[in-house]
């Protein structure tokens, strides 16, 4: 029997970590698993190129197994894992540290330059609220107020995890005025807003977002208030797979993030559901802001066609 690939501990610790959400956001979540295939290909004492490849295919797996929704997932190591390449382990291993290095770094950069496009929907003393935690929402508004435009921002709490707290902290250090509201009091708040910003976990080739739950009430309501709606989403959150008519998976987590064992016995006999994400449909969304300029919804395809043609191979299965 042929011995299972070794996987560095830095792997497992990455997919633990990713799975209870220590490491979230979609961009954070790429990056980290991009992270750990380099930490892989630099720590293998494989022998063969064969068993460093199957190596690097068995840690892709892991950590592709960790959480559904976010396409920047599976985007991340499909990248990593075609610039894999050469004849013997140190060929292979230098390719993937490349690969990985230039991975990080464009998306960085891609976050840079999607923040100074988003920066510009954003006026003098416009009110911006959030929803959930997204670094690419968040790059928008530090360029913006690194251009010296004064803002302010409605920061919804986003249970039951309370992502907003994070971005109520963040803006904070940026010196932008804070209002914390509970998730209920979003409708009510609105018409104090401007904007409603939030980021992607992925972006169907029909336009729709989808996005931490309760992004699509939300859009509904700020569109019926003509409050602009706009999504911060670098191109690694579209996903190629709807391109081909495949549904975007919406992770189920675990009923404990809703209510405690306690209160829940109190309660009596009851189910929870617990979706991480839901679907806005094009028609509420205004703008999608990637690196490569906005898009109206609608013309989103555009670009994924050309970033990622039909391809949508999984790298990771053994061949
Ligand atoms: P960035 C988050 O999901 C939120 O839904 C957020 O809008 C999205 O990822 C994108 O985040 P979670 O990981 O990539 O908190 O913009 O479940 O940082």
């Amino acid at each position: 029997m042929t011995e299972p690939p070794s996987l560095h501990p830095e792997v497992h610790e990455t997919a633990d970590r990713i799975a209870e959400m220590e490491v979230r956001g979609a961009a954070t979540i790429a990056d980290a698993a991009a992270a750990a295939l380099g930490t892989q290909a630099a720590d293998s004492d494989a022998e063969s190129a064969a068993v460093f490849r199957a190596e690097l295919r068995a840690a892709a797996r892991e950590l592709h197994e960790t959480r559904p929704t976010a396409v920047s997932l599976p985007n991340a190591l499909r990248y990593v894992l075609s610039g894999m390449e050469g004849d013997n382990v140190e060929e292979l291993r230098r390719s993937v540290e490349r690969t990985v290095a230039r991975f990080r770094s464009d998306l960085d950069e891609a976050q840079d330059r999607l923040g100074r496009i988003g920066a510009g929907r954003l006026s003098d003393g416009d009110v911006v609220m959030t929803h959930c935690h997204s670094t690419d929402a968040m790059a928008c508004i530090e360029a913006a107020v690194e251009d010296g435009t004064e803002l302010e921002a409605i920061v919804k709490e986003t249970r039951p995890r309370n992502q907003g707290h994070i971005t109520a902290r963040q803006l904070r250090e940026l010196g932008v005025p804070v209002t914390l509201v509970v998730d209920n009091a979003a409708h009510r708040f609105l018409d104090d807003a401007d904007h409603l910003l939030v980021g992607a976990d992925s972006i169907a080739a029909d336009g729709s977002v989808v996005n931490k739950i309760g992004t699509a009430g939300l859009a509904v309501s700020a569109r019926d208030r003509g409050v602009e709606v706009m999504v911060a989403a670098q191109s690694i959150k579209l996903h190629p797979k709807t391109l081909t008519g495949a549904a975007v998976e919406i992770e189920q987590r675990d009923d404990s993030e809703v209510i405690d064992e306690k209160t829940r016995a109190d309660i009596g006999d009851i189910e929870v559901a617990n979706p991480a994400f839901d679907v806005t449909p094009p028609r509420h969304v205004d703008a999608i802001v990637t690196e490569r300029g906005q898009f109206p919804p609608e013309s989103v395809v555009v670009l994924m066609r050309e970033l990622f043609g039909e391809s949508v191979d999984e790298p990771w299965q053994e061949p």
